[in-house]
């Protein structure tokens, strides 16, 4: 598809059509289409790592069938409260020093109260103040929440679509497509960057991975992270036992995000502890730029750093450079205990400047 090589401009107006015929052609040729586009956009030899921590776990009253957080399936999972913010900057500090640049937080909420958010601010500058890019993804938000965010200095928030409208029906009945759709548009309102993608592998039909993309890519703007997840089969859960997608389907979908989404970060999320370097490798070569990096996504496994950091060895990949403390926004750090309950001493901007210093 020559023209299309030639074509990378940002669109929103993709048709279903087309976006079946990327998915149709040769592999080489689109792997070459998609690497080709890549390499207009970024570094090809240059990953981004964000770390992930479960900040809230298990519990949650929504019934989406691949999540070992629901509380309506026995999935063995102990529930864990808000964790203080002492242990979040404390893990945040660790994944600095492994080499991450963005720290993820994640609570099992279908949508969090003021009380809760609080605590969720409270976090994002005590992990800002480590010198990390922050994300959260907490369930949906009310516009004045995702307001309250971004005053914060939250860089992202994520909130998946996770599949086509059609088949969303089949995996969640307590939420809607347009439920979705209107945290992501007050999260772009407020000004966050937005990370949003999907989960492959769980039963859906090829034209529901290709109907996923077409609705991500024909958001008023490209979301600036889009995760793809393939999906981690958890016993208890609904969708357990499903067939896998085919690994080079997997990568076909990776592959056709980057063309849609040519200036897109498209992080290649969980599922690979299960793949195997081969079909990683091939994600990257497909135009995935960034990866969930530490042993947990949030309740299950990811393969280890240092394992990490062999591959990219072996494909001569380097890790994005972690951000300097000018390059962050300035907020207002509140430290701890800001009245979360931790009982750690507030810290003065005194106290705190050395850690920031490190950063430089
Ligand atoms: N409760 C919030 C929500 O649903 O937006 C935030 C946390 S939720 C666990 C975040 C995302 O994790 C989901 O949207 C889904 O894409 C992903 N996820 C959950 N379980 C998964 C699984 N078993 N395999 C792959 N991805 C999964
Ligand atoms: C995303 O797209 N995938 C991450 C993150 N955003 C929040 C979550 C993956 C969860 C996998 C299952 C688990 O560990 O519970
Ligand atoms: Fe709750 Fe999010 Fe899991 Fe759904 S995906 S059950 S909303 S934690």
């Amino acid at each position: 598809m020559p023209e299309l090589a030639a074509n990378d401009e940002i669109r929103h107006d993709w048709r279903p059509e087309e976006v079946d015929a990327l998915f149709a052609m040769p592999f080489a040729d689109l792997i070459f289409t998609a690497q080709q586009i890549h390499r207009r956009h970024f570094d090809a030899n240059r990953v981004q790592l964000s770390t992930l921590l479960s900040v809230k776990t298990g519990a949650c009253p929504e019934d989406c069938a691949y999540c070992p957080q629901s509380i309506r399936y026995d999935t063995g999972l102990e529930r864990e409260e808000l964790m203080p913010v002492e242990q979040v900057r404390a893990a945040a500090r660790k994944a600095k020093d492994a080499g991450a640049t963005r720290f993820c937080m994640g609570a099992a909420w279908r949508r969090p109260k003021d009380r809760d958010l609080q605590r969720v601010i409270d976090m994002v500058k005590a992990v800002r103040a480590e010198g990390l890019e922050t994300c959260v993804t907490a369930g949906m938000l009310e516009a004045r929440q995702a307001e309250a965010l971004a005053e914060a200095g939250l860089d992202y928030y994520n909130h998946n679509l996770d599949t086509s409208e059609s088949y969303y029906k089949e995996i969640i009945t307590t939420r809607t497509y347009q439920d979705r759709l209107e945290t992501l548009e007050a999260v772009r309102d407020a000004g966050l960057n937005v990370c949003c993608g999907g989960i492959v592998g769980m039963g859906e039909a090829p034209a529901d991975r290709h109907e996923l993309l077409r609705t991500l890519a024909n958001l008023p703007e490209h979301p600036q992270s889009v995760p793809i997840n393939n999906f981690v089969q958890v016993e208890g859960t609904p969708l357990s036992g499903v067939e896998p997608i085919d690994p080079l389907d997997f990568v076909r979908t990776i592959a056709v995000a980057r063309i849609m989404m040519p200036a897109s970060y498209v992080r290649l999320s969980a599922g690979r502890e299960e793949m195997g370097e081969s079909i990683q490798a091939l994600c990257f070569l497909a135009g995935a730029n960034s990866i969930f990096y530490g042993e947990k996504l949030l309740t299950t496994a990811n393969p280890e750093h240092l394992n990490d950091l062999a591959m990219f060895e072996k494909l001569g990949i380097q890790p994005e450079a972690q951000p300097k403390y000018t390059e962050l926004p300035e907020v207002e750090t509140a430290g701890c205990c800001g009245g979360c309950g931790c009982g750690a001493p507030q810290e003065s901007a005194e106290e705190r400047e050395p850690a920031r210093a490190a950063v430089s």
